[in-house]
């Protein structure tokens, strides 16, 4: 892999600025952020009444945590446009994330908040080593979901030529890849394995195209999987962060020098991590949920945003904004099975160092004699591998997940290309026991 790393004298001076000049421009914005939220949304208002709190008592950044939090019902307790501090005209562009139940939570920007996001999503770009005038092939999904279009518009504002493939069309992806001879994609990590696949189906060594690098995000993935994609394509794999209620894409990017989680655009974002189960914010470096709160945001401030994503905070490396830890799991992704809590990325970390086994996986929990079980269903990595070594490769899983994760499961590996593909964010968990 080639060394792409950026130039210190190509960064923003806010990246390397002192954690001094940092802070006093977070307080600063803070401050406006919080008043601007209490008198244009009527949400925010009633909520810090309630609590008896004003944005006047904002006098230090710890100041923030007398605040009551937000979640995603109160975005969709008001939606569509209820979360709004702008009048309607001054809104430029609205995105909306489905939710699995319910009506699907609306965000929306000003012209200002575009700009924004796109100087953000340039500065990503930058981390992750690609440089103005190379080209990206940007395989997120176009439309009401942010990751198509926030990478889009700040990917041409910084200078690179955009091929919008969206997701989806695998065989043509392969194509375009190989014609056009991108530098670098955007695409969520599970939808890069199908692209993977399409790449042999196709008789292409995917070690030899052109791409520098993978910019992926969107869902958890884990360092077991970033040694499985950069060494299938040979290529860097760095992480990229965000969310819909924040922004979108490029909250938070892995900057390719360090490769050590994501770090923080602190000077838009104010990141807190909390206890989950008291909202209290945890000591300095301990694991809790990620919370946000927006620092310039005009159309949809967020003032204490809990993301339901655990992490934890580190302090800077290759920038001087603080970073956080690559994400395991979401909250409500966990898993309880027989007492234990699970996440799907133990599976994933246990599953990739298994060579004969496929990096495709799903976890189907069910109920039986009302005791839970928990079946991997995976595939073997080519029709080659036989029914010996399927089964031994089952037996290696599963005593991986009872000693280091402490659980009994059963696996099943079943032929190449078995199980369901995503062409964006991908399914991990089925879970039958709620039917029951
Ligand atoms: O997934 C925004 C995005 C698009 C990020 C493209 C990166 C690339 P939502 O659909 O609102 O927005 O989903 C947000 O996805 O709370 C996390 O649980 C998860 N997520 C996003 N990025 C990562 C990541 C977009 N790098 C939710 N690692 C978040 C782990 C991620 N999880």
């Amino acid at each position: 892999m080639q060394d792409i790393a950026p130039k210190r004298e190509t960064l923003e001076p806010i990246e390397i600025a002192s954690r001094d000049e940092i802070e006093a421009l977070q307080l600063e914005r803070l401050k406006w952020s919080v008043a601007h939220a209490y008198n244009n949304v009527p949400f925010y208002k009633k909520s810090f009444d309630e609590a008896g709190v004003h944005p006047d008592d904002i006098k230090s950044l710890s100041d923030l945590a007398k605040f009551p939090f937000t979640v995603k019902s109160d975005l969709r307790d008001n939606y569509p446009f209820g979360m709004l501090a702008v009048p309607r005209d001054q809104v430029a562009r609205v995105h909306a994330s489905s939710g699995t139940t319910g009506k699907p939570t609306v965000v929306g920007y000003s012209k200002t908040d575009l700009q924004n996001w796109n100087n953000l999503i340039g500065r990503c770009l930058r981390a992750s080593g690609l440089r103005p005038g190379e080209m990206l092939h940007n395989a997120y999904g176009y439309g009401l979901f942010t990751g198509g279009l926030g990478v889009h518009g700040g990917a041409e504002d910084y200078g690179l030529q955009v091929v919008p493939v969206s997701g989806g069309m695998t065989a043509r992806q392969v194509t375009l890849i190989n014609d056009f001879k991108p530098d670098g994609i955007t695409v969520t990590p599970s939808y890069a394995l199908s692209i993977l696949d399409a790449f042999r189906a196709a008789g292409i060594d995917p070690r030899e195209t052109s791409l520098k690098v993978g910019i992926f995000g969107a869902e958890p993935w884990t360092n077991a999987m970033r040694r499985e994609i950069e060494d299938a394509f040979d290529m860097h794999a760095v992480d990229i962060y965000g969310l819909s209620e924040v922004m979108g894409p490029g909250v938070a990017m892995e900057c390719i020098e360090s490769k050590d989680g994501p770090t923080i655009w602190e000077d838009h974002f104010l990141a807190e991590v909390i206890n989950p189960e008291t909202g209290e914010p945890v000591a300095e470096g301990e694991m809790g949920e990620l919370v946000f709160t927006s620092l310039t945001k005009e159309a949809l401030p967020i003032i204490r945003y809990r993301t339901r994503d655990l992490t934890r905070l580190l302090a800077g490396t290759a920038r001087s904004m603080r970073r956080m830890e690559k994400i395991t799991g979401r909250s409500d992704d966990m898993m309880i099975v027989r007492g234990v809590n699970v996440f799907p990325s133990q599976v994933e970390e246990q599953l990739m160092d298994i060579g004969d086994l496929a990096p495709h996986y799903q976890i189907v929990l069910e109920r039986e004699n009302r005791m839970d079980t928990f079946t991997i269903h995976t595939e073997a990595a080519s029709e080659a591998v036989d029914q010996s070594s399927r089964d031994a490769c089952a037996q290696t899983l599963a005593k991986a997940m009872k000693d280091v994760v402490g659980i009994s499961v059963q696996v099943q590996v079943n032929d190449p290309g078995s199980v369901e593909r995503s062409e964006g964010k991908a399914k991990r968990v089925i879970d039958k026991r709620a039917q029951d």
